[in-house]
């Protein structure tokens, strides 16, 4: 890879409110550990962090001018909520403005939020991390989620999923649910024989 991970991190603070940027550097670590217990390479987990979400302090408006402008298609539920698009923007601008071509890493950066089904590791190890990493809310089960993503990747995907879920059906109804997650949940689930 050999990537200047100074100028990375440097790039990204500028873009990111203090708070953000903490969690971001969270996420980071989190996944170059993950990457260590599941043998992949720790370099690009830690960039795959440090970048997956370069496109999230931006106004929902900015969100969605920039993908329409880039091409980037945008469904009912982003239209209704457009934080939904910052990974996709995302991976466009990991390229663009950063200079990450990886396709490993621009597809975690692309799906963080939503997951997919079939994710490859280093998705699941980016998904997992920016739920998982130190500075995270407490939130419910999240020290049980924390030492799963050590024993089996699948499974925390899972629970975060059944988490993830949970909580958003508790707090606005179907429609604001992305297919995508519902479809990832689903996916997981069976694969953990529940
Ligand atoms: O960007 P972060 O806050 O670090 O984390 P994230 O990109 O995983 O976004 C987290 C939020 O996304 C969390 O509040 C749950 C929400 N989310 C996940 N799937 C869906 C969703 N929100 C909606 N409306 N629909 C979804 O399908
Ligand atoms: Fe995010
Ligand atoms: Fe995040």
């Amino acid at each position: 890879m050999n990537m200047d991970l100074n100028f990375l991190r440097e790039k990204v603070r500028e873009t990111q409110t203090d708070r953000r940027y903490g969690h971001t550097l969270g996420v980071a670590d989190t996944a170059a550990c993950l990457a260590m217990r599941y043998e992949y390479s720790m370099e690009k987990a830690y960039i795959a962090g440090l970048l997956h979400d370069n496109a999230k302090c931006l106004e929902d408006q900015v969100l969605l001018e920039e993908c329409r402008k880039n091409h980037l298609p945008v469904n009912k539920v982003e239209e209704k909520n457009p934080y939904l698009l910052h990974g996709k923007l995302g991976a466009l601008y990991a390229e663009e403005k950063y200079f990450v071509f990886d396709d490993e890493i621009l597809s975690a950066i692309t799906y963080h939020t939503t997951g997919r089904p079939e994710m490859g590791l280093l998705e699941k190890i980016i998904f997992t991390a920016d739920y998982i990493e130190p500075g995270r809310r407490p939130l419910p089960n999240l020290d049980h989620i924390r030492h799963v993503a050590f024993m089996d990747l699948d499974e925390a995907v899972y629970l975060i999923l059944e988490s993830t879920l949970n909580y958003l059906q508790s707090i606005s109804d179907a429609d604001n649910i992305d297919g995508q997650t519902v479809e990832t949940y689903k996916y997981y689930k069976s694969l953990c024989g529940k």
